[in-house]
C-alpha cells in the first residue's frame, strides 16, 4: 500500500512546515508587541497606506505591514492572519482598490476587528472598493473609512486599542489637544 502523502498547502509547503512558519511569525509579532497590522492588496496601494503607518508611528503603536491579496495570494493571506492572531494582534487595517474583497476575507478568517480603507483605483474612482467593503453581509463586519483615508483608519484602530492600553489613551488625548490648540491658533486674527 502506498504511503499516505502528508497534507500540502496550495503553496506547496507541507502542512506541518506551514504551521511552524505561522508559529514562528506569531512569536515575532508577539516579541515586538505588534498590536496592529496593516495589510494591503498591491504595491500600488503603498502611497495611501503609508498615511496609516505615520499615525501609528506618531502615537507609538507597533505594527506589522503586509502586501497580500485575497485573490493573488489567498494561502499566504490565511497563514498571515493565523500568525497575527497567534502573535496577539488586536486590530487590522486593510486597504484595497477595485473589487476590494480583502478586508472582508480577512474578517472571515478572524475575530480581530478589521477596518477597511477603500482605495480610489481604476475607472470607478473608488466607489467599487467602498461598496465592496461597506456592503459586507452579516455576520462578517468591516468598519470602513472614507476613500483613501488610511490615516482615519489608523486613528480608529488607536481608539480601539486605547480601550485597553491607558498610555495610548493618554497619547491620543494629548495628540487631540495639540490639534485643537493649533486649530484655534491658526484661526485667531484671521485676515480676510
Ligand atoms: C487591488 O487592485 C489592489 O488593492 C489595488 O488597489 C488594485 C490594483 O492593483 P495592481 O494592479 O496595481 O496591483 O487588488
Amino acid at each position: 500500500m502506498p504511503a499516505r502523502a502528508g497534507r500540502t498547502s496550495l503553496r506547496g509547503i507541507p502542512a506541518g512546515v506551514s504551521l511552524g512558519l505561522v508559529l514562528i511569525r506569531g512569536i515575532w509579532y508577539f516579541l515586538h508587541n505588534m498590536k496592529a497590522a496593516l495589510i494591503f492588496g498591491s504595491p500600488s496601494d503603498k502611497g495611501v497606506m503609508k498615511k496609516a503607518a505615520e499615525v501609528f508611528r506618531e502615537l507609538g503603536v507597533e505594527f506589522s505591514s503586509h502586501i497580500l491579496s485575497a485573490h493573488r495570494t489567498p494561502e499566504l493571506l490565511r497563514e498571515t492572519v493565523a500568525a497575527l492572531e497567534a502573535g496577539g494582534t488586536e486590530v487590522i487595517v486593510a486597504g484595497a482598490g477595485l473589487a476590494a474583497h480583502l478586508p472582508g476575507v480577512i474578517a472571515s478568517l478572524t475575530l480581530i476587528p478589521v477596518i477597511g480603507v477603500p482605495i480610489a483605483a481604476g475607472g470607478l474612482g473608488g466607489l467599487d472598493a467602498l461598496l465592496s467593503m461597506v456592503q459586507m453581509p452579516r455576520p462578517v463586519p468591516v468598519a470602513v473609512v472614507g476613500l483613501d483615508n488610511a490615516a482615519n483608519a489608523a486613528y480608529l484602530a488607536c481608539r480601539i486599542l486605547a480601550l485597553k492600553y491607558p498610555p495610548l489613551r493618554e497619547a491620543l488625548a494629548a495628540h487631540w489637544e495639540g490639534i485643537k490648540a493649533r486649530f484655534v491658533g491658526d484661526n485667531e486674527g484671521v485676515e480676510l
